[in-house]
């Protein structure tokens, strides 16, 4: 079998493969592999093609499935702050304190490529009111500050430098605004409005909107430096507030507490729950709404809502001298990975830009190292040329066969029959390997199926289980002890529907 199914991937026609590399509709994918094999296998099995399994629970959106496959990106918290020394802004730092000596937008965004970091979600307003773009509705921005005589805008510079290297850039606007007299009232919601329009209409593409559900009650507001405290739950109205990003950019997935394409992680540490199911429940979920359930999401959920872990690559999230010495090191960096991407979320790491308006050299360098490793990790695929044999095979059909599970392509996919939820699968490698990270992908637009999973290894004429998981989702990677074998065992302990995994790499992260 293994055999057929590699040489019909030679077959396939050439108007199929440029499908398959790019994954933007896992729909159509799926009909033009059934095509395929209606065309291709079906003569020399004299079969009818095998259908695909049914979808269980929610599935992901299109725009969800884009996103993730980001899978990393960068926070950049950038505003007075940063010149204040300060968290939070009050709302009344003038607009003279924002002032860059050497603002460098592609010095950012070239940080952010090299590092790995598929996009950049820029604080164009903070918690303190000051816009970094020339806001038409406010006097508290980038206009009235010295830097560049009042002409800078600092979201032109980081989108553009941002398409120049080929990254994909997000906006963060700041719903709680300690500066505006309004804040409180209705007339904030339409300031706040069209503030967003602003930022989806003149920037270009944007990939996310990043909804922060934060709110400490006391501001400046204009001057009347009071306590103001809102209902999170209505006051921001924001059924309405959405409809304007999918009506200025339908391919942006918005995030917050509650959704409605993706979730906080619950923390600000980068670390998913175990389990961590892309599945919630979203009765009671708002922005700044209950922080319940965040970290391991909900299973069965009604929506398919994966988690966002964001976490700052120093202690605070903005820029602050005195924390030079205490940026994360790249050790550090790489167990926040295995934790957030690595059980299935997406990883929004914030680098604050100095002074200067440029990361720090100690910044730099520790996202260099960590994408070193993460590079000499994943570069080959121990697993790419092993023998895959699978204890069941939907319709024993080349098209669900375990020689899915090595092809580099995460649209095909090894499935059982519908009767068989908890198969077992073999990777045997030709010769002995060391190795100390697994790879799992479930096939996500089938929903997520697997409960629970473990995997062995062959050890001294027996098998050893050397890891045990739950929710596998987009990515699940199983970082353990090294250890060397010929042959890597998964077995599927517990799933709602028949599963139906992607891809299974295994990998060696060289000493470091
Ligand atoms: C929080 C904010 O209060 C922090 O300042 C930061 O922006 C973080 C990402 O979200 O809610
Ligand atoms: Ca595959």
């Amino acid at each position: 079998m293994t055999h057929v199914a590699r040489s019909l991937n030679h077959m396939n026609p050439p108007e199929y493969r440029p499908i398959a590399m790019n994954s933007v509709n896992f729909a159509k994918i799926v009909s033009s592999v059934c095509l395929l094999t209606a065309l291709s296998i079906a003569p020399l099995t004299s079969r009818a093609a095998t259908p695909a399994p049914a979808p269980y629970g929610p599935l992901p959106t299109h725009r969800q499935l884009l996103w993730h496959e980001m899978e990393f990106y960068g926070f950049v918290h950038f505003t007075v702050n940063t010149f204040t020394d300060k968290e939070w802004g009050y709302g009344d730092e003038p607009e003279s304190v924002f002032n860059p000596t050497d603002f460098d937008a592609n010095q950012i965004a070239k940080t952010a490529k090299e590092a790995g970091m598929k996009g950049l979600v820029l604080t164009c307003k903070h918690h303190d009111g000051f816009c970094l773009w020339p806001s038409k509705y406010t006097e508290h921005s980038v206009r009235n500050s010295p830097w560049k005589n009042g002409k800078g805008d600092v979201v032109r510079e980081l989108s553009d430098a941002c398409r120049k290297y080929g990254i994909k850039f997000g906006v963060y606007l700041s719903p709680w605004d300690r500066n505006n007299k309004d804040y409180s009232t209705p007339a904030y919601i339409t300031y706040y409005r069209n503030q967003l329009r602003e930022l989806l209409s003149n920037y270009g593409d944007v990939f996310t909107v990043w909804f922060d559900g934060a709110n400490g009650g006391d501001g400046y507001y204009g001057g009347a430096r009071e306590m103001r405290r809102i209902d999170n739950r209505t006051y921001y109205d924001w059924a309405n507030t959405w409809k304007i990003v999918r009506e200025l950019q339908p391919n942006a997935v918005m995030f917050s507490d509650g959704g409605p394409d993706f979730r906080w992680i619950g923390n600000e540490s980068g670390m998913a729950g175990e389990p961590c199911w892309s599945t919630m429940k979203m009765e009671g979920r708002y922005p700044g709404g209950p922080s319940e359930g965040l970290n391991t999401g909900e299973r069965p959920g009604d929506q398919w809502l994966p988690g966002e872990c964001d976490v700052s690559i120093r202690p605070g999230w903005f820029y602050h001298a005195k924390e030079d010495a205490a940026v994360k090191s790249a050790d550090q960096l790489l167990k926040i990975y295995y934790a957030s991407v690595g059980r299935g979320c997406c990883l929004n790491l914030n680098m604050p830009p100095d002074r200067r308006g440029q990361i720090h050299s100690n910044d730099v360098s520790a996202l260099r190292e960590f994408r070193k490793i993460l590079d000499a990790t994943f570069a080959n695929n121990l697993a790419r040329d092993a023998k895959f044999e699978a204890s069941n095979v939907r319709g024993r059909d080349p098209l669900f066969s375990a020689d899915r599970l090595h092809d580099n392509n995460r649209e095909t996919y090894w499935a059982t029959d519908d009767d068989v939820t908890t198969p077992e699968l073999v990777i045997r490698f030709e010769k002995p390997v060391t190795f100390n990270v697994v790879r799992l992908r479930e096939y996500t637009p089938l929903g997520q199926r697997i409960d629970a999973f473990a995997l062995d290894s062959w050890q001294d004429g027996q098998w050893r289980e050397f890891f045990k998981g739950t929710s596998i989702g987009n990515q699940r990677l199983a970082r353990v002890q090294s250890m060397t074998s010929d042959r890597i065992r998964l077995r599927i302990v517990k799933a709602a529907a028949c599963p139906a995994l992607s891809e299974i790499s295994v990998f060696a992260e060289p000493a470091h």
